[in-house]
Formats: C-alpha cells, structure tokens, sequence
C-alpha cells in the first residue's frame, strides 16, 4: 500500500505558478482599463510621455547610424524598451542615485547626463565615467549593479538623505548571483533601493525559459523579504504609475522594492550585431511589435487630438540633429591614447606596467 507522504511537494510547486496578472493601466489596444490611475494624468503629461519615447527610438536610431558609420564603441539597442525606461526614470527625482547598466543610456540622460557624455562613454573615453548625472557609469559586468546599489542605498541611508538608489539588470541579470546578493544585502539592512528587471526575454539568444525554472523573476526578490510586482513593460502609464509609487513606498523607510517589466528588445542585443534571427522567429516576436509602447501611447494622443503624424515627424528631426551636434562635440575632444589608460591603472606603477606604457608612448609618438 503506498504510504501516505508528509508533504504534498506537487501541490507546493502548483502554488508557485499563481502569480498576478501583470500591471496595466493602457493595454495592448489602447484601452484604458485603469481608470482611476489614468485619471491622475494631465494631458500635458500624457504628451510629455509620448514625447520621451519619441526621443528614445530617435536616440537608438541614429545612436545605430553612427554605430554602422563606426563613429561609436559599444552601444545596447534600445527599440521597444522606451516604456519601461522613460517610465521608470520619469518617476524618480534628481537627488536619487542611478546605477545603470549597458541598455540604460536613455534613463542616463534623461537623468541629467549629457548625449556627449554617454558617446564618451560608448566610445570608452575617460570623460564618459562622469556624468552630469548622480549615477555611477553604465556597469558591464552582469547583475554587478545590484551590487553596488545595496551599497550606495546604504549610504543615502546612512546620510538620512532623501533619495534613493534605482538600477536596472535584465532577465538574464537574475540568473547572475549578484543580483540576489545585492538584493539580498538591501532587504537585510532595509534600504532605500529599487531593483528593476527588464525582461525582454532573452540574454543575447538565451530565451528566459532556459534561464530559470521560476514563473516569475519577481519571486526572486521574495526570498529577500523584497516586494516586488510584473508590470506592463509597453505601458508607459503603467511602468510610471508602479515606479513612483515604489519609490514613496521606499522613502517612507520601507526598505527595497523590485519591478520587473514585461517587454521586448526588437533588434539584435548590441551594436556588435548579433543576428536575432539565428535565436527567435518572426511568429515569436509579433505580439511583441504589435504591442509597441509607441503606437499605444499615439492612439491615445490622436483621439484626444493632442498628437499628430506632422508633429512626431518635426518632433524626431530635433531630435536626431540635436544627437548630431552632441557627436561632434564627443569628436572635438583628444582621442583616448592606450598609454592614457594604463597611466590611470596604478598610482605607483608596477616595472611590468612602466614597461607596457614606455612601449604605447613609444608606439604612439610615431
Ligand atoms: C558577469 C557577466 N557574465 C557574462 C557577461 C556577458 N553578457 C553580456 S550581456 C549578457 C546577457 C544579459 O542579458 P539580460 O540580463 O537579459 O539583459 P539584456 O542584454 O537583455 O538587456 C551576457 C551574458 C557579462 N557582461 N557579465
């Protein structure tokens, strides 16, 4: 006879699967479905909303052109994300601290650095590790800014200012053991940080169902005592709405808050062209395109007569020359020199170190 078990592990893993339905306040056919929320917007701010996204795709656009003009270094493509980053960022205040990762740039500048600064960036000029901005340069290494928030967030703690620490990681981001490290950090010492996944499915060509078995990276913040919500990632209303209100519920002395929004990242994962069509199909990715923050965010204006195509156009040529005149300015100043770098390396250079930069000084005088 079988015995009966002390424990119903099946019905436990059933349980895990129930998550709520994602945030929304618009969805996918411009419906207003939050009524309540979306009443709190003016029609100034829906068009000011409307007008970050159109500056973000124009800041990928042509941040892409002078990436196939080789006129960049390395540059995270943007399209489709423009609202769950111009949400969230919008939702933050100057005094908070930034720790951005490689597809941040946009939340970067729209968080006071300049398009020059983020070119110098890309371009791995020593002027791009300083930013008009309080924020730590875009972080390469994976998950590592998680890191780095719990820290900064136990400063901003710590000085009794008001403000908190926000970065970004994608889903890929949470398979990396920073991420719950740092999180981890924040729930234990309560402070004021908010973690934001953005999952647009795929780690390069990894797709998300072979990252992790959770149904939800927002689990991942449970373990860490963090409350953390699945919002819309093409509702820019939505992302916004969540993003303010986790920041009051941080600044309040709540301890740290986790967002993961739902989007998508149309193109390729870097200006290093990988080819996408090597790890997704057509059919995969269209419910993705059809839900476009943009087109969403336009059907709204246009009913309302407060957008039109002739406005976007005219708005997208300022946009683009203004990125322009901010790459001349990152050509007008002295390129890099490798011997540059390494000077930097060490206060007291090694004999091996002194070596390496006579040969660079050496190379370069030529
Ligand atoms: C610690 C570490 N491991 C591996 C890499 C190489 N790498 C660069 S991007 C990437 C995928 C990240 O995917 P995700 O977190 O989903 O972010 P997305 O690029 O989609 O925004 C990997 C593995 C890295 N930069 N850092």
């Amino acid at each position: 006879m079988a015995k009966k078990s002390i424990v119903d592990f099946a019905k436990i893993k059933e349980n895990l699967a129930e998550t709520p339905k994602p945030i929304q306040v618009v969805d996918e056919d411009a419906k207003i479905v939050d009524q309540d929320t979306f009443k709190n917007f003016s029609d100034d701010q829906l068009v000011e909303f409307m007008k970050k996204m159109v500056w973000e795709r124009a800041l990928h656009e042509q941040t892409m052109n002078f990436s196939r003009q080789g006129r960049m270094g390395f540059y995270a493509p943007t399209a489709g994300e423009e609202a769950t980053e111009m949400g969230t960022v919008m939702a933050m205040e100057k005094q908070d601290y930034l720790l951005p990762a490689y597809r941040d740039i946009p939340q970067l500048i729209q968080h006071g650095a300049t398009v020059t600064e983020a070119y110098w960036w890309s371009r791995g000029h020593v002027k791009g590790n300083e930013f008009s901005a309080r924020a730590l340069m875009p972080q390469i290494i994976i998950g590592a800014a998680y890191l780095e928030t719990a820290g900064v967030a136990m400063g901003l703690k710590k000085n009794g200012e008001d403000a908190i620490a926000f970065t970004y990681t994608g889903d890929g981001g949470t398979s990396q053991g920073d991420s719950y490290e740092g999180m981890n950090f924040a729930g234990a010492y309560q402070v004021p940080a908010l973690f934001i996944v953005q999952n647009n499915g795929y780690a390069i060509s990894t797709p998300r169902k072979k990252q992790t078995a959770a149904v939800a990276l927002t689990q991942k913040a449970v373990a860490a005592g963090i409350p953390s919500v699945q919002v819309d990632g093409m509702d820019i209303l939505a992302c916004y709405s969540v993003a303010k209100a986790a920041r009051e519920f941080i600044l309040a002395g709540n301890g740290p808050v986790m967002i993961e929004t739902l989007t998508d990242r149309y193109g390729a994962h870097s200006s290093a062209g990988d080819d996408p069509s090597r790890y997704r199909t057509k059919e995969e990715q269209q419910p993705w395109l059809d839900r476009d923050p943009l087109i969403r965010m336009r059907k709204i204006l246009t009913d309302k007569k407060l957008w039109s195509e002739e406005q976007e156009d005219k708005l997208v040529e300022e946009y683009k020359a203004s990125f322009k005149e901010a790459i001349k300015e990152a050509d007008a100043v002295e390129p890099e020199k490798v011997s540059d770098m390494l000077k930097r390396t060490f206060e007291v250079p090694t004999p091996a170190l002194k070596a390496e930069i006579a040969k660079f000084e050496e190379k370069e005088s030529k």
